[in-house]
């Protein structure tokens, strides 16, 4: 008998996934293969059951005759074990970016003779809503706030992109690439303060209320199901600081980052050029204590942020305070530099991992961008935070139509640079 071979990345079954069993029975005996979490997460499809549920399911369908695991997103492991005569998949794959897999697939079957059969996609209201459902379930706050530290063990560096609105929420959300074979997505997305402010036209000095600051939270998870990195400044007052923790824990968000300063806060990227005080160690620590007592889930993180280095305080002030704050129950230690090269990032990762093995380091590469996230990983970097990049580089392009418009006295020269309002109505999905 011919052996044909399916891979679902799915956490619900439906009809879909039925008619292609259904289909694969025509040709031979079924076997599936699971996605593992890991390259489900790799994949944009962050489940929302557990792998063992998902295991299950896949056994109960009729007409599967052996359920196996995937681990990667790619199938060359499995079609190398396996030698299926067809691999049997929805027509949907034809499209990039998943064009990839099947173009791999059909490599890999004609080694030995092996062929595709392309099912047409179901795609009808049922599916539609099963689909929407699945995934609004990723975005209530009791899934969303702990997916980060799920997310820390799965993957080797957590990717994070800052937004600022519902938009650039969704481009976090949706960008799938697929490069050199490999597929790739953002893992979370960053509130920063700085881009959170110029979106409202004001400086990053926490000028922008708390209050404001949450509606944005707010626009961002009502399209997204990524977990959120708040950018808390310096907390404030210890006194309000307990009050914001417990407002950013309710409403889902998975951790926040305060740094370590006191006074009027400017911008690190100002580096000694402003003035700006560094908290004692005795105090800071004394907030981030406040904050872990009032949290009241297991999920939420309070991230300590480090500004030696930016102060120019040294490494062994930076490692002190590294020490201190995590005794006090920070969860994770960010440390900032605005060096063009990533040399005391690295040392200071280096130092801090000989003692610390478990404590997740966050950088945010902005003025070191030269640095991979492989190199960072390297050093025991856990989580890298692409701050502003989204902001710096729609502002130019926003900036440059608005002069065009006004040169050309119409709209007509500048549209072929434009998205097109097709593709976003398509960006927006309607419930
Ligand atoms: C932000 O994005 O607001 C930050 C990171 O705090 S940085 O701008 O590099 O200080
Ligand atoms: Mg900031």
């Amino acid at each position: 008998m011919k052996t044909v071979y399916t891979c679902f990345c799915t956490s619900v079954i439906h009809e879909g996934h039925l008619n292609i069993i259904r289909e694969a029975r025509k040709y031979g005996e079924v076997t599936v293969g699971v996605l593992s979490d890991e390259a489900m997460v790799r994949f944009n499809r962050f489940p929302s059951v557990s792998f063992e549920e998902r295991l299950r399911m896949v056994r109960e369908i009729e007409g599967v005759s052996r359920v196996v695991v995937q681990e990667e997103v790619m199938y060359d492991k499995m079609i190398e074990t396996l030698r299926p005569d067809y691999v049997i998949h929805g027509d949907n794959w034809k499209r990039s970016p998943m064009k990839a897999i099947r173009d791999n697939v059909e490599k890999l079957l004609s080694v030995f003779g092996g062929e595709i059969i392309d099912v047409p996609y179901t795609y009808n209201e049922a599916v539609r809503r099963i689909d929407l459902r699945n995934k609004e379930k990723l975005a209530m706050p009791e899934l969303r706030r702990g997916r980060l530290k799920k997310l820390l063990s799965l993957r080797p560096v957590v990717k994070t992109l800052e937004v600022h609105s519902g938009l650039t929420g969704l481009i976090a959300e949706k960008t799938v690439v697929e490069h050199e074979g490999e597929y790739d997505q953002f893992d979370a997305m960053w509130i920063s303060s700085l881009c959170d402010s110029t979106a409202k036209g004001k400086p990053d000095i926490e000028l922008v209320d708390l209050t404001s600051r949450l509606r944005t939270i707010d626009d961002v998870m009502e399209v997204t199901t990524k977990p959120i990195i708040f950018d808390g400044d310096t907390g404030g007052l210890t006194e309000h600081f307990v009050y914001t923790v417990r407002s950013l824990e309710r409403m889902g968000v998975s951790a926040v980052i305060i740094e370590d300063k006191v006074g009027l806060k400017k911008n690190s990227l100002f580096g000694v050029e402003v003035e700006q005080t560094q908290d004692t160690i005795e105090h800071f620590c004394e907030k981030i204590a406040a904050g872990k007592r009032i949290q009241l889930t297991e999920d939420f993180m309070i991230i300590a942020r480090i500004e030696s280095l930016i102060l120019e305080q040294g490494m062994e002030d930076a490692l002190t305070r590294a020490r201190a704050y995590v005794k006090a129950g920070a969860d994770g230690i960010m440390i900032h530099s605005r060096k063009k090269q990533p040399d005391e990032i690295f040392a200071f990762c280096d130092a801090f991992r000989r003692e610390d093995k478990i404590t997740p380091i966050v950088v945010v590469p902005t003025s070191f961008n030269s640095v991979t996230e492989a190199e960072l990983a390297a050093h025991g970097v856990n989580i890298v935070i692409y701050a502003n990049q989204l902001t710096r580089s729609a502002f130019p392009a926003m900036e440059e139509t608005a002069r065009d418009i006004l040169r050309y006295h119409r709209a007509k020269e500048v549209d072929s640079r434009l998205m097109s309002i097709k593709d976003i109505i398509r960006l927006i999905e309607e419930l």
